[in-house]
């Protein structure tokens, strides 16, 4: 069973390929709501969400995992996105698809 996912993927065997979409965020951050539309958009029906601001050991999690400081920080599978900007990047370049389909970026 796969905790990511993609809708545009159809039937069991296809689902589990695809990656888990693991987002770091905060109740506030219209960033976040921007990155979180964009993959709905594109399908992904499961975001694992990290609210930074509730838990302060997974902001410091977020911070080593990253460097970052700034939400959204986005996860597909092992691959660390960035944030929303760098989402939306990808999405223009043609490789969110591919990525979310566990093809790699
Ligand atoms: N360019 C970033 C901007 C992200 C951003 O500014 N997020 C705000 C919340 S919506 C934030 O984390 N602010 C805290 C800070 O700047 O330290 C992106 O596209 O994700």
């Amino acid at each position: 069973m796969v905790r990511g996912g993609s809708a545009a993927q159809e039937g069991d065997q296809a689902m589990s390929l695809a990656p888990q979409v693991l987002m770091y965020a905060t109740a506030v951050c219209p960033f976040c709501i921007r990155a979180e539309q964009l993959l709905r958009a594109r399908g992904v029906v499961e975001i694992e969400k990290v609210r930074i601001d509730l838990d302060p050991a997974r902001r410091s999690e977020m911070l080593t995992r990253t460097a970052k400081r700034t939400v959204p920080q986005i996860y597909i599978g092992e691959t660390h996105v960035g944030g929303c900007d760098e989402l939306i990047a990808l999405d223009r370049a043609g490789r969110l698809l591919p990525l979310l389909a566990g093809e790699g970026a």
